[in-house]
């Protein structure tokens, strides 16, 4: 059922905590945690606690929680002090733009100087 645990699912065991990640901030409904491959100097996931497969899906069941995940990026680009030099959120959506995990995550990157357009 939309929302539920999947017992495959790598960021669901994150949460449930039965795989350990460097936990940085947590909500009721939402985990934020590096990712384990970062590809800036501040790269963090911040993720629903309920299972969604990528963000659309989640903002088509419970844009709530989809607005959590964008004030919860704010908050950790404030920790990670990268608001005044500029950070991106993004939501890779499907395997042809790079979704890997299929539980809904956005990730935060910065810390260095990002180019545009991404490839
Ligand atoms: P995406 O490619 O958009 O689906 O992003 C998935 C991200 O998840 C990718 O940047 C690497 C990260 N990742 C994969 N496995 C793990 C893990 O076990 N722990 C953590 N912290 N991150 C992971």
């Amino acid at each position: 059922m939309a929302g539920e645990p999947q017992p495959d699912c790598l960021f669901c065991k994150i949460v449930s905590g039965d795989i350990p990640a460097t936990i940085i901030r947590e909500t009721d409904t939402t985990v934020a945690f590096r990712d384990i491959n970062p590809q800036a100097p501040t790269h963090v996931l911040v993720i629903p606690r309920r299972h969604h497969p990528d963000a659309a899906s989640l903002a088509a069941a419970e844009p709530q929680i989809l607005a959590d995940i964008l004030r919860e990026t704010a908050n950790v680009a404030a920790d990670e002090k990268i608001t005044d030099t500029g950070y991106r959120v993004v939501f890779n959506t499907g395997s042809g733009a790079g979704q890997t995990v299929f539980h809904a995550h956005a990730h935060v990157l910065g810390g260095r100087g990002l180019q545009w357009p991404p490839g």
